[in-house]
C-alpha cells in the first residue's frame, strides 16, 4: 500500500483536508465550513465581529479543535487514515490563541472520542481569537513605532507595524485585559495551536508563519527583544520557540491514533500559515514565479531570495527556503467595477479591451487609485488621467489596467523579486485581457491551474512529502499541479512597455509626494 500525505488548511471559513498520493497523481479532500457545520458559534464567514466596534473581529479556537475531530471524522469514511505517513497544514495568519496552561494538550492523550474542543476549552484563559480581520489596534501600533520607530520596525520584522498582526493585539489585550494576559501561559497562533493539538504536546511555531507577528527579527530568525519589550511586559515566556521552516514537529498524538486509526509513527510537519502554504501550493516556492490574486484586492506573492522589507508589503518565510513577499493592492476589482460602473459599460468590453491593440501613446498614463492604497501608500483623490484627448470606453479601460499592473510591477521590483511566470487566480482571471496585459507587462508566460483547489491544503501535503517522504518539491509539482499556459508575452507590446512603465513611474512618484 503507498503512504499518504495529508495536508490540512485551518482558513478563515473552514478547515479543509487535502490527501495526495504523489505516486498516482490523486487528491482526495474533504471540508468542514464553519458557518454551517458548527452554526453554533454564530460566525459569519468564519468569524464574529461587535455590532458597535466593527473593526473587532474575532473566531473561537474551541471552534477549530470542535473541527478538526469532524474533519477526520468524514475523512476516515473516504481515505484509508492507516497509510498516512505524514501531515502537513497551514492556519490562517496572525490569530493568536490564548491558553492558561500549554497542558491543555497532554490532557488530550486521554479524551474520549469527539471531546477535542471540550478538553481544550478549560484551558484557555480568553475564549476569543481576534483574527486577520481585526483591524481595532491603530492606537497600539501608533505606541509600539513610538518606542521602536516606524522604519526600524519594518527592516527588523519584513513589515510596517500593522493592526492585523498578532503582536499589536497582544498589547491591545495586555492593556485592556490585564489580567487575562496575566493568566496566561502559551499564546499560539492558530498554526502552532494546531501542531499542538495534533501532537497531543505543546509545540514550536513555524518561523515563515511567524513572520507575521512583527515580533520576529525576520532576517535574523528568532524573537526580537527590542519588539518584546516594546509589545507586552514578559511576552518571551508566553511564546513558543520558533522552528525552522518545514521542520518534524514530532509524532501525531495517541488520540488520533484511538479514535480515527492514526499510524502511531505518523509524523507531524509544523504548520506553516496559509500564504506561505499556498506558495508551495501554487508550485512558486522555487522562486521565479509569482502568483497573482485577482480579487475584491489583487495580491500578488512570490519567492524571494532577498531580505528587502518595503512598504505596503510583507516578507514571510518561504517553506522551500528563504523568504516570500506579499503584498495587497487594494485599487483591485473594487476599482475595476467602479470605472466599470462609471462608463456604464459590462466586463465584456474589459475582456476585448486588447483586442487588435498595437502598442501606441507612450504619455497616455491613467493612475489607477479610485481608494487609498497601500501598496504604495497613496492618498486617493480619483483616478488621474494624464491625456490630451478624449477617450472611448475601451482606451480608458486598456490605460487603467495598465496602470494597475504597471504598479504591480513596481513593487515587485522595489522588492527586489525576480519574477519569470505568473499562475494567475481569482475571479478575473478568466478575463484574456487582464493575462495579457500582464503578460505584456511583466514580459512573462501567465499561466492559470487546471485542478485548482485549495493551494493551501494542497501545499500542506506536498511540505509533508516533501519532509517526511523526501519526495523534492519540483517532483511533486509536477505531477499534482495541472498549468494551463493562457498567455505569451508580445515582443513589441512587452518593448513598448519597458519604456512606459518609467513614465507611469514619475507620474505615480508625483502623485505620492503631491497628494500624501
Ligand atoms: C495575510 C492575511 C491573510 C490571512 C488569512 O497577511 O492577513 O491572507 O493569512 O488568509
Amino acid at each position: 500500500m503507498q503512504d499518504l500525505y495529508l495536508g490540512i488548511d485551518a482558513s478563515t471559513q473552514s478547515l479543509t483536508a487535502a490527501a495526495i498520493n504523489p505516486q498516482a497523481e490523486t487528491v482526495d479532500s474533504v471540508s468542514i465550513n464553519f458557518d454551517k457545520d458548527l452554526p453554533e458559534y454564530k460566525t459569519q464567514n468564519g468569524v464574529c465581529s461587535d455590532g458597535k466596534n466593527p473593526n473587532r473581529v474575532w473566531s473561537y479556537p474551541e471552534m477549530w479543535a470542535e473541527a478538526l475531530d469532524a474533519l477526520f471524522e468524514k475523512l476516515a469514511k473516504k481515505t484509508d487514515i492507516g497509510r498516512i505517513k505524514a501531515i502537513g497544514g497551514a492556519g490562517q495568519q496572525h490569530a493568536s490563541v490564548w491558553l492558561k496552561s500549554s497542558d491543555a494538550f497532554k490532557a488530550l492523550a486521554n479524551a474520549p472520542k469527539g471531546k477535542l474542543a471540550d478538553t481544550v476549552k478549560v484551558f484557555l484563559s480568553r475564549r476569543q481569537s481576534p483574527v486577520w480581520l481585526d483591524t481595532s489596534t491603530s492606537a497600539e501600533c501608533a505606541e509600539i513605532e513610538n518606542a521602536v520607530g516606524v522604519q526600524n520596525i519594518l527592516l527588523k520584522t519584513g513589515s510596517a507595524q500593522t493592526e492585523r498582526f498578532t503582536g499589536a493585539q497582544i498589547r491591545k489585550i495586555a492593556k485592556e485585559e490585564a489580567g487575562i494576559y496575566a493568566a496566561t501561559k502559551r499564546i499560539h497562533l492558530n498554526s502552532s495551536f494546531m501542531t499542538s493539538l495534533l501532537c497531543n504536546e505543546d509545540m514550536t511555531v513555524d518561523f515563515c508563519d511567524a513572520a507575521g507577528m512583527n515580533l520576529l527579527n525576520v532576517g535574523g530568525g528568532n524573537w526580537d527583544e527590542e519588539m518584546l519589550r516594546a509589545t507586552a511586559n514578559g511576552l518571551i515566556a508566553k511564546l513558543p520557540k520558533v522552528a525552522k521552516a518545514m521542520s518534524v514537529a514530532g509524532k501525531i498524538g495517541s488520540y488520533f491514533c484511538r479514535h480515527y486509526g492514526f499510524r502511531p509513527d505518523t509524523r507531524v510537519v509544523a504548520f506553516t500559515g496559509d500564504n506561505p502554504s499556498s506558495l508551495v501550493g501554487c508550485g512558486a516556492s522555487s522562486g521565479g514565479n509569482a502568483v497573482i490574486s485577482l480579487g475584491t484586492s489583487d495580491t500578488l506573492f512570490c519567492a524571494n531570495k532577498n531580505y528587502a522589507p518595503i512598504e505596503g508589503a510583507h516578507v514571510f518565510g518561504n517553506p522551500a527556503g528563504k523568504y516570500m513577499n506579499l503584498t495587497c493592492f487594494r485599487n483591485g476589482a473594487l476599482a475595476r467595477e467602479k470605472l466599470a460602473g462609471q462608463l456604464g459599460v459590462g466586463w465584456d468590453i474589459f475582456d476585448n479591451a486588447f483586442e487588435n491593440y498595437s502598442p501606441d501613446g507612450l504619455n497616455d498614463i491613467i493612475l489607477p487609485f479610485y481608494l487609498d492604497e497601500i501598496s504604495p501608500k497613496i492618498k486617493s483623490g480619483g483616478i488621474k488621467v494624464f491625456i490630451g484627448k478624449s477617450l472611448s470606453a475601451t482606451e480608458t479601460i486598456r490605460l487603467f489596467i495598465e496602470g494597475q499592473i504597471f504598479n504591480m510591477k513596481l513593487q515587485a521590483e522595489s522588492m527586489k523579486a525576480e519574477i519569470g511566470n505568473i499562475l494567475i487566480t481569482g475571479g478575473a482571471s478568466k478575463s484574456g485581457a487582464m493575462a495579457q496585459c500582464i503578460s505584456n507587462v511583466f514580459n512573462g508566460k501567465i499561466y492559470i491551474l487546471k485542478n485548482a483547489s485549495n493551494s493551501s491544503a494542497l501545499g500542506g501535503a506536498m511540505i509533508a512529502a516533501r519532509a517526511c517522504g523526501g519526495i523534492p518539491l519540483a517532483e511533486l509539482e509536477n505531477r499534482l499541479l495541472q498549468r494551463k499556459l493562457v498567455a505569451v508575452p508580445n515582443k513589441n507590446a512587452a518593448a513598448f512597455y519597458r519604456k512606459k512603465i518609467k513614465i507611469f513611474a514619475q507620474k505615480r512618484q508625483n502623485l505620492i509626494s503631491s497628494i500624501t
